[in-house]
């Protein structure tokens, strides 16, 4: 019998979407649908046609993190979950925030673990009203991983992270928005609708800049501000050779000069 693909790729017009599709398990991680992932990844950055790509959940779910299921004690022996981490997640949350295309996050559930952790990696994240995000990770007796506790003070704030880490309680979409830790919380029903309309928005920017810009902020990280000036002046200079630079100078200029009395 045919295996149930866990993640399902769509190509739209200058996008893709790719959905997490373990919905019994709540798109949980597994060996297979981290190879999955990370091809669809690398696939869709690897086509000139592609400009932005969407991660959402099948179903109620955005993504339960690890499935728990996967990890067996064989005679009482822990698994190495650094293996796991160094092998999968990490890089996955390494290429989501070096690819050349924006990565939109489309929340339409409950996000925990590294599934939140997921989320928090893209660049842009509109979540569902009724979606949530728990760093579920000390219920179970873990720290955060898959980048959360990189990513996390960054977007909440130090005293919002250690809480939510500490306590594993949920932030509902709602509340995530007022904290700057996402993008928009949408209604239900406006979900898809508006994720789609952000990919939209993505693919008819100039791409070259969008890259150059999506580098210059992940690069800003570990940079004080004189290397990030020099930062930017380098990134500039390749942004101001490129074609949509200077077709949007000299449209610009031909609406100016074409106005009456100029
Ligand atoms: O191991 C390593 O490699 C290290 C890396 C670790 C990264 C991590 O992500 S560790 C954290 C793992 N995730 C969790 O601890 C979350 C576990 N899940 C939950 O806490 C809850 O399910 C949720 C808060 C996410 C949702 O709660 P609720 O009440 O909406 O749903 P539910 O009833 O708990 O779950 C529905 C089904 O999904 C259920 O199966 P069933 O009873 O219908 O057959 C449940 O067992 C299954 N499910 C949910 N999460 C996972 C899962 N199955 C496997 N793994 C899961 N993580």
């Amino acid at each position: 019998m045919k295996e149930e693909p866990a993640v399902l790729v769509a190509r739209h017009d200058g996008y893709r979407t790719i959905t997490l599709n373990r919905p019994e398990r709540l798109n949980a991680f597994t060996r297979q649908l981290h190879a999955e992932l990370i091809a669809a990844l690398r696939d869709a950055d690897a086509d000139a046609d592609c400009r932005a790509v969407m991660i959402t959940g099948a179903g109620r779910a955005f993504c339960a993190g690890q499935d728990l299921t996967e990890r067996v004690f064989v005679d009482g022996v822990a698994p190495d979950l650094s293996e796991n981490l160094v092998e999968r997640y990490n890089p996955l949350v390494s290429f989501i925030r070096s690819t050349r295309l924006p990565v939109v996050a489309a929340v339409n559930g409950v996000a925990a673990g590294a599934g939140a952790s997921l989320a928090f990696a893209c660049d842009i994240v509109v979540a569902g009203r009724s979606a949530r995000f728990v760093q579920s990770f000390a219920r179970i007796g873990l720290i955060p991983d898959a980048g959360g506790t990189w990513t996390l003070p960054r977007l909440a704030g130090d005293a919002r992270a250690r809480a939510m880490v500490m306590l594993g309680e949920a932030v509902e979409a709602e509340r995530a928005a007022q904290w700057g830790m996402i993008w928009k919380a949408v209604v239900d029903d406006a979900l898809e609708a508006e994720a789609t309309a952000v990919c939209r928005a993505l693919a008819a920017m100039p791409g070259d800049a969008i890259a150059l810009a999506k580098r210059a902020l992940r690069l800003s990280a570990g940079n004080g501000l004189d290397d990030q000036l020099a930062l930017e002046a380098d990134l500039q200079r390749q942004a101001g050779v490129r074609p949509d630079y200077r077709a949007a100078v000299e449209s610009f200029r031909r609406k100016v000069t074409a106005k009456p009395g100029s």
